[in-house]
């Protein structure tokens, strides 16, 4: 048994230890702190894409040159609250109801903690961005490629398969996703709530339009599609009423929309 050969071994082994440690210790110095990891778009699973597109409102053409998602049903009264803490619905007892009572206020915030909670998760790149849909957008979305004053058609009186309206709504909301889909799979854009839009009311403007966001400020913000509380033929899909940002009503509620920002044609502040 050759007793030296173990120290001897030792003593190389820890000295190429300490080598190798120095190394690592110089390398670790060398390096620039790792980039945290770049997040990858993954919208939520109830949201369609929309490509870009043309639609004819009324006289006018409307283009929006890209492509965003949108919610396929109304937010639900289980989803605001779980986020928000609240549940500020007139109509409860269900979760899958629609959330109403929402001021543009409280659906802007409801918009900006989606964003906060899928940015953290890594689901949102920078330049995206959940918010309201604009007027365009929802619009676009709710006609699905139909030139009608409604998605399924003229007749409000076919609206019955679609849509909870005045005619046939017994005076309630009811929970999201009962009634058949438009083309592009999209339930109670006409129906149900009234949806809040991103822009400020004003008049459509006689012209053709690229992108639209609306004015840059007025009184009031607008809300689209119909609902429980009117008869159908008030929910055509170019119908807007308007309110208060700051007002929440038992028969408007809305939908997210995810986009690329900024987006065009954003009036200055
Ligand atoms: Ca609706």
């Amino acid at each position: 048994m050759n007793r030296e050969r173990f120290p001897a071994s030792g003593t190389k082994k820890w000295g190429w230890l300490a080598a190798l440690a120095g190394a690592v210790l110089l390398a670790a110095c060398d390096r620039k702190p790792a980039p945290p990891p770049r997040a990858e778009l993954v919208p939520l699973t109830n949201m369609v894409p929309i490509r870009a597109g043309t639609f004819q409102r009324i006289k006018f053409p409307v283009t929006i040159t890209r492509d965003y998602w949108i919610g396929k049903y109304e937010v639900t009264q289980g989803e605001f609250l779980s986020l928000m803490g609240r549940n500020p619905s007139h109509f409860t007892n269900d979760l899958s109801l629609p959330v109403e009572k929402v001021s543009f206020l409280d659906a802007s915030n409801y918009c900006a903690a989606v964003t906060q909670r899928e940015r953290a998760a890594g689901r949102l790149p920078d330049g995206y961005v959940y918010r309201l849909p604009y007027e365009s957008e929802w619009e676009y979305a709710c006609r699905a490629g139909a030139t009608n004053q409604f998605h399924f058609g003229d007749n409000p009186d076919q609206a019955d398969a679609y849509a909870w309206t005045g005619e046939n709504g017994d005076a309630k909301t009811h929970p999201v996703g009962q009634k058949l889909p438009n083309a592009w799979g999209l339930h109670d854009m006409h129906g149900n709530v009234w949806e809040w839009c991103f822009d400020w009311f004003a008049a459509y403007p006689a012209q053709p339009l690229t992108d639209p966001v609306g004015p840059p400020t007025s009184k009031y913000k607008l809300f689209k599609g119909g609902g429980w509380n009117q008869d159908a033929q008030f929910g055509r899909a170019s119908s807007r009423f308007m309110m208060s940002p700051s007002n929440g009503i038992h028969f408007v509620g809305f939908r997210l929309a995810l986009g690329q920002t900024p987006p065009l044609n954003l009036p200055p502040n």
